[in-house]
């Protein structure tokens, strides 16, 4: 018995405002639902974040209609959860997958919170829950608790969720490890895009990961592990994962060169470009020297401007390397370090964080938990 594991898709995503990369995401896409079909398991998994939005662009929409179409086609039924990207923050919404329901897509939430798959090998049970934030996994927890509970009738058990994990991204995780049942034969995860297969109590967990380099942290991981989805064996004691790769319409070339080697680093780069089959794009970090920045962007973006989709300079010159502060940020904007700056006359640390803290909560769109914080902050004051 076989399925597909897949998540994270994000459709409708313009990474760059580029239509090309709109259309990268749902060519890799549609190559993952033909390789599902090549391989011809009983059914599919999806894990969250089918979509980059909770209100798709149509074009996005049209490419999951015509997948589930396709799959339903063949004979292939799909379960799905929403991810973060899927759902809106707020009570009673529904996330864009149900419009799919009357193609037989088979979503899986707080109403529906379990499907048995009936199988000529035997009946698979397959429950999980939307992705919930770090203020609702309490609630979440319980729901997971109770599915477990509907699950043990079953012989063949399978949890879908959309959720970090602590053990995985210790600073933005929702759920911890020993948060999940350890009675599922396979926990299908989505949220994460690396690739992660894990031992799970009696089964496996595993994070099929995103099907594009979504963002360019994600370009060392794709090289160690490839970008796809699972197929997934379950007649076994143990779960049995392949690993399905996807040939990525294009290639993220990410490279870090010294300001000494830049002439010699352009030339081999440029060598290599000519062997691709599509134009790639190129992150380039120069390092070292001391220059102008906006000279340097203009050699860069010269040399490649033609043979690149998008050119992605970056430099670090020495005596930006030397102020501690500024590399700090290099690769994001410390927004807690912004607001202490920001904040510093009022030479008191708890200030700062309740700005961070509101920050937090209401960009999360929690305003609950928000004004809780700023009330006892307040009392706290009187206290003082
Ligand atoms: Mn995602």
């Amino acid at each position: 018995m076989q399925f597909a594991h897949i998540s994270d898709t994000h459709l409708g995503y313009r990474q760059y405002g580029l239509l090309e990369r709109e259309n990268d995401f749902i060519e890799s896409f549609r190559e993952a639902v033909d390789e599902i079909i090549r391989e011809r398991p009983d059914f599919a998994v999806h894990s969250g974040d089918l979509f980059e939005y909770s209100r798709p662009p149509t074009k996005a929409l049209l490419t999951g209609q015509n997948a589930i179409l396709k799959l339903k086609e063949e004979k292939i039924p799909v379960y799905a959860v929403a991810g973060n990207h899927d759902v809106v923050m707020r009570r009673n919404t529904l996330p864009p997958q149900i419009l799919y329901r009357d193609f037989g897509l088979k979503l899986i939430s707080p109403r529906k919170p379990f499907y048995v798959e009936e199988n000529s090998s035997g009946n698979v049970f397959i429950g999980g829950a939307p992705y919930a934030s770090r203020y609702t996994s309490k609630h979440l927890k319980e729901r997971i608790q109770e599915i477990e509970r509907a699950s043990l009738d079953y012989n063949k058990r399978i949890l879908v969720l959309h959720q970090g994990l602590d053990r995985y991204m210790p600073y933005e995780y929702e759920l911890k490890i020993g948060d999940l049942p350890k009675t599922f034969n396979y926990c299908a995860m989505g949220h994460i895009h690396e690739r992660i297969v894990d031992d799970l109590g009696e089964g496996k967990l595993a994070y099929p990961g995103s099907t594009e380099i979504w963002r360019s942290n994600e370009v060392e991981g794709y090289k160690k592990n490839g970008k796809g989805f699972y197929l997934v064996d379950i007649s076994g004691d143990l779960p049995e994962i392949e690993k399905i790769d996807l040939e990525l319409p294009r290639e993220f070339i990410k490279e870090n060169i010294q300001f000494h080697e830049l002439e010699d680093g352009i030339k081999r780069i440029k060598t290599y470009i000519q062997t691709l089959k599509s134009k790639p794009i190129l992150q380039l970090t120069v390092e070292g020297g001391n220059l102008s920045r906006s000279e340097l962007y203009e050699t860069i973006n010269g040399a490649f401007a033609d043979n690149c989709l998008s050119v992605r300079p970056n430099y670090r010159s020495d005596a930006l390397m030397n102020d501690e502060s500024l590399t700090m940020g290099k690769d994001a904007l410390n927004i807690k370090k912004m607001l202490e700056e920001r904040l510093k006359d009022f030479n008191d640390e708890k200030v700062s964080e309740l700005a961070t803290g509101l920050l937090k909560e209401m960009s999360e769109g929690d305003i609950k938990r928000a004004s809780k914080m700023a009330a006892e902050f307040y009392e706290g004051l009187c206290d003082n």
